[in-house]
This record gives C-alpha cells, sequence and structure tokens, in this order.
C-alpha cells in the first residue's frame, strides 16, 4: 500500500508522467481483465488458447523427464492451462503444476479450478511476487518448465525484457526450459483495434488506475476530465496506453497537489509485439542454448519453448 502511494507520487511529479501498469491489476481492474480477454478485437487469448491445445503433444515432445515442475508465472485462473495440463498430466507421471500470482485470491480459483479438472495432479500455488517467491522453489530437484504465459513480457521496455529472461535463465538449470506467450508484429491495424475496443472495456480498464487512486490513496481525480488514448508504433512494436487529462486541473494526492496541463498525458502501459527474429536474439542474449516457436493458424502469437 505505501509502495503505492510512493510509485504514484513519484512517477507523477516527473515531467513525463506515468502510473506502473501493475497497478491495473487491483480486484475490480482484475475483473475489467477478464473482460478484455472475451472481447471479440483482443485476439491474444484466443491464439494462445489455440496453440495450447493445437501444439500441446508437439511441445510436450521436447520433455521427457517424467517429474517436471510447471511454474506458472502470474498464472491468473488458471483455465487457459487445463487442456495442456491434462495433457501434461497424461504424457508424464509424476509432474508437478506450480502456479504463481500477486492475487491470493485469483490463486485460490485457479487451484480449485485445476484441482477438479486434474483430481490427481500435484498442484502447489504459491502466492507473492515471482521475483520474491522463485526462492522458495530452488530447493527442490526437479527439472523445471516455467511458464510465461500471455504475452506479459510485452509490459516491458526492452531492456527491461532481456534482464527478465536472464533472471529466468540465472534461476534454471541446464537443460530446463521456458514457455512464453509472445504478442507477435502483425498488421498494425489489428493491434490498434485490440487496445481500442468500441466497448469501451479497454478505457474503463484503465481509469479504474485513477479510481482506485481516489479509493486508496485518497485522491480527487475527476473521472469524466480524462479520456483514454491507445497507440501502436509498427516500427518499435510498442503499443501504447495513456490517459488525457480533458482540461487543466489540479489533483490533490496525500496533501501534494499536481498540477495538469489540458492534453497532458500520464503514460499508463506498454504492449510490446515481437518478431520471432527478435525472440531469437533475445533468448541467445539472456544464455538460453535453443528455442522453437509454436504459432497459431493466423500467425499471431507465438508460444516460444527456450531450452537453457
Ligand atoms: C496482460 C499485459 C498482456 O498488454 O495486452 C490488455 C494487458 N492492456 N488490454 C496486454 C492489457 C490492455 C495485457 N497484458
Amino acid at each position: 500500500m505505501n509502495n503505492f502511494l510512493q510509485d504514484v507520487t513519484e512517477s507523477l511529479a516527473k515531467s513525463h508522467k506515468s502510473i506502473p501498469s501493475k497497478y491495473f491489476y487491483d480486484e475490480k481492474g482484475s475483473r475489467i481483465f477478464q473482460e478484455i480477454m472475451t472481447l471479440e478485437a483482443y485476439y491474444l487469448p484466443r491464439c494462445e488458447m489455440e496453440i495450447l491445445e493445437q501444439s500441446a503433444a508437439a511441445i510436450l515432445s521436447h520433455f521427457n523427464d517424467q517429474n517436471m515442475d510447471f511454474i506458472d508465472l502470474g498464472a491468473g485462473d488458471g483455465s487457459k492451462m487445463i487442456s495442456f495440463l491434462r495433457q501434461v498430466h497424461h504424457k508424464l507421471n509424476a509432474p508437478s503444476y506450480i502456479p504463481m500470482d500477486i492475487s491470493p485470491e485469483i490463486l485460490k480459483v485457479n487451484q480449485n479450478l485445476i484441482q477438479n479438472a486434474i483430481p490427481n495432479l500435484d498442484i502447489l500455488a504459491i502466492p507473492g511476487d515471482y521475483f520474491v517467491s522463485t526462492h522458495q522453489i530452488k530447493q527442490r530437484p526437479n527439472p523445471m518448465v516455467v511458464m510465461y504465459m500471455g504475452s506479459n513480457i510485452g509490459n516491458f521496455r526492452l531492456e527491461e525484457a532481456v534482464e527478465f529472461l536472464r533472471f529466468i535463465n540465472d534461476f534454471l538449470n541446464k537443460g530446463d526450459f521456458l514457455l512464453m506467450g509472445v504478442d507477435l508484429k502483425k498488421d498494425p491495424s489489428t493491434i490498434q483495434a485490440a487496445y481500442n475496443d468500441k466497448e469501451g472495456v479497454t478505457k474503463k480498464f484503465n481509469l479504474n488506475l485513477l479510481e482506485r487512486i481516489n479509493r486508496e490513496l485518497g485522491a480527487n481525480f475527476n473521472l469524466d476530465l480524462f479520456d483514454h488514448y491507445g497507440t501502436y508504433n509498427p516500427s518499435s512494436g510498442e503499443a501504447q496506453s495513456y490517459l488525457i487529462s480533458l482540461e487543466e486541473q489540479l489533483i490533490s494526492i496525500a496533501e501534494k497537489k499536481y498540477h495538469f496541463e489540458k492534453f497532458e498525458t500520464i503514460h499508463t502501459e506498454i504492449s510490446r509485439k515481437f518478431s520471432l527474429v527478435e525472440l531469437n536474439d533475445m533468448g541467445h542474449e539472456s544464455g538460453f542454448t535453443w528455442n522453437k516457436h509454436f504459432l497459431d493458424s493466423k500467425a499471431f502469437f507465438s508460444l516460444s519453448l527456450f531450452r537453457k
């Protein structure tokens, strides 16, 4: 909570205002994100599901140990994983599923859902920030598959993305795997539409950041005086989200005042898109020795398998 106050006030005090995108996911924000995932324009989850179902056998053909740990970073409710984990459970003798998520509530949902679907599967749910909680499983002797799904890698700046892959690579032992869901560069208008839905759910998702700051930090944002603007740059591969102040205004947060000019921006999110060549390069740069990409039928999305 205190970190939230500090992060928000620091990033709103800069000349280019921003709010860290991890703060989207309070209880209400997580619900709105679930709604985004059902939008026609937001193609990502459908593509990832298709690959998880169609390519599970091909992916699993690379795993030969019977007792692998499948560590799901930012696991969410787990619904996307059921069919894949069924196939994992069918092929390997004694795999374990280790979902990790910041939200303990969503992890409960995940554990119940997966345990009901696959009663004999060994599940160890670990709540918290995965930069911290991965240490808890370091002592386990099993070979590992770290799963980082849902294009979450896209939220990082480019240097941070490589740093994150290095962090995973350091955590793994030789021969272990990373399985990562990545949104690919494609027709820019498709991407533009995915982050500017006509139903206005992405706008609501962004405005919830201000609502959360009002709720938790006692600020006085008037949501009617802000709009959402999403843009995609096909050259950098970055979709960027902004909140736009529609008037000159003064906002107070914890005794301090923040001045907004008319049309001043608050940057809220990067959703980066990659090419397969960029993914290969990042894999090498971060210490992986081998990789293979599994795509959906439209080549919109990749499940990329990296081996240490
Ligand atoms: C969950 C970070 C992958 O960037 O596509 C969806 C979040 N933001 N619509 C994404 C999001 C706006 C999403 N990630």
